[in-house]
């Protein structure tokens, strides 16, 4: 069920091994002594999906902690963040990460945090209230490529996506924005194509 009296509190990081998919059937996740949900940077993920896991089909309510860590290689099916935390997921490893299905909320900062370069995909998904969609690491000059796809964006008081890097590219279809401060924080607009 859907329900918070069924919520399931967890107490430490759910790791998910190479080649499994945690499909959590719709339960909403309660992380209890992992993080407040602030901007403090020491919190503890409540998912980690190493190289090749899944996820799918999980509420993770507040407090968002560190979200889910990403270690390449992932698919991400119908997760809803109710609530962000520190961020709401880190690419921490190289390879794909595709998020599709699934929403994010109340997001201090940022939704979608890349550490690593990677083939970043978000589809059919939805975010209202944040800072920036997609934050490529501040300063880092890896080449992400990133795509969006029929995506729903509202509230957010800084952008969509946001770079430093020269080699990263951004393509984007079927976006829809109501009050983004603005789309593109890129090093130069020639790095963002439809298609
Ligand atoms: O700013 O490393 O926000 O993974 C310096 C920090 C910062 C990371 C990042 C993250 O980039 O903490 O949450
Ligand atoms: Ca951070
Ligand atoms: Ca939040
Ligand atoms: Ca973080």
């Amino acid at each position: 069920g859907w329900s918070r009296a069924d919520a399931k509190t967890i107490t430490s990081t759910i790791v998910v091994k190479a080649g499994e998919t945690y499909d959590g059937k719709g339960e909403t996740i309660v992380a209890v002594g992992m993080g407040d949900g602030s901007q403090n940077e020491n919190q503890k993920p409540i998912f980690k999906l190493e190289k090749g896991a899944n996820l799918k089909n999980v509420r993770i309510a507040a407090p968002g902690c560190d979200g889910v860590h990403c270690y390449g290689n992932n698919t991400i099916t119908n997760v809803v963040w109710e609530d962000v935390g520190e961020d709401a997921l880190t690419v921490k490893g190289e390879g794909s990460v595709t998020i599709n299905g699934g929403a994010a909320y109340k997001a201090s900062d940022k939704v979608f945090q890349l550490n690593k370069a990677c083939t970043f995909t978000v589809k059919n998904f939805t975010a209202d209230g944040f800072g920036k969609v997609i934050r490529q690491n501040g300063g880092s000059t890896f080449k992400c490529t990133i795509y969006i796809e029929n995506c729903t964006f509202k509230n957010g008081k800084e952008c969509v996506a946001r770079t430093d890097s020269k080699t990263t590219q951004l393509y984007y279809r079927n976006m829809s924005t109501s009050n983004v401060k603005t789309n593109w924080m890129f090093p130069s607009s020639s790095q963002i194509h439809t298609y």
